[in-house]
């Protein structure tokens, strides 16, 4: 036996993976974390090292004290998950007042730092908990189709939750909330973190204008198939501009209105119309 039979590694570095063949993730860009049921710690914890030493968040998120995090590595690339996944990523615990983490698994033995989006992905962790406590993944990737879109379409969160919606009829299902988009910010900070996380405890979807797409889901399976779908309907979107035709038609308010009742879903009404 090892960390890696565990089932949730096993289905992390599978999500990972998935993401590298995308083409999400060039070089080292993007980040997941995730945060373990106490039943998985439990799978990993004897191969867990002597601890690392308490490094400070440089905030507080009191929900998340004691919580265990999956976390890919600050200059890690996606592609070596697979390769040396005790190098691309590790566990990090936070501590019991939620201010500090140290390093109990992987990242070089502790000697590498979690992904340099860490801030963003607990502050919104600990929105998405607070809202519904299923929620576990926090995902971010660099896909070519929603980044393109951040150029050509005004940076509004109904004009890209119609434009996404309306473009794949399964969309208005897969994300009912549509999507918050966020104009271009500096990576990596605490004010990104901010004003993310404001908007998570409505959406699952945030577009970060000129660099990529962060999101929020329940398992890998959903979270992963949340960002492909986003994804896919950006590209089928690009794709019928490229063809310079006129749009003969599209998914009506009123196909929209009869998939809200047929699906039983509650869509954000803020964007019909
Ligand atoms: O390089 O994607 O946003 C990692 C990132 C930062
Ligand atoms: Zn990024």
């Amino acid at each position: 036996m090892s960390i890696f039979d565990t089932e949730v590694m096993k289905g992390y570095i599978r999500m990972g993976n998935e993401g590298w063949k995308q083409g999400w993730h060039e070089r080292n860009g993007g980040n997941l974390t995730y945060r373990m049921k106490a039943s998985e710690v439990e799978d990993c914890r004897p191969y867990f090292y002597d601890h690392g030493a308490w490094v400070s968040l440089g905030m507080t998120v009191e929900n998340l004290a004691g919580e265990y995090f999956m976390t890919t590595g600050t200059g890690k690339f996606f592609q070596n998950l697979v390769v040396s996944p005790e190098l691309a990523l590790g566990i990090a615990e936070i501590n019991d007042k939620g201010d500090a983490y140290r390093l109990v698994w992987g990242l070089n033995d502790g000697k590498d730092r979690p992904t340099s989006e860490f801030p963003s992905h607990l502050l919104n962790h600990s929105v998405k908990k607070a809202a519904n406590p299923d929620y576990r993944v926090i995902y971010h990737c660099h896909p070519v189709g929603v980044i393109a879109l951040t150029f050509i379409l005004p940076l509004d969160n109904k004009v890209f939750s119609r434009a996404l919606w309306c473009t794949m009829t399964e969309c208005p299902i897969i994300f009912p909330h549509g999507v918050a988009v966020i104009p271009w910010m500096m990576p990596g900070g605490l004010d990104i973190a901010k004003v993310t996380s404001g908007y998570m405890s409505e959406f699952d979807v945030a577009i970060w204008a000129h660099h990529g797409i962060f999101c929020a889901g329940t398992d890998f399976d959903n979270t992963f198939g949340l960002m492909h779908t986003v994804e896919k309907s950006a590209q089928i979107y690009l794709n019928i501009l490229h063809s310079g035709k006129p749009i003969l038609q599209t998914i009506t308010d009123e196909y929209l209105l009869a998939i809200e009742k047929d699906f039983k879903i509650t869509l954000n009404h803020e964007f019909l119309g």
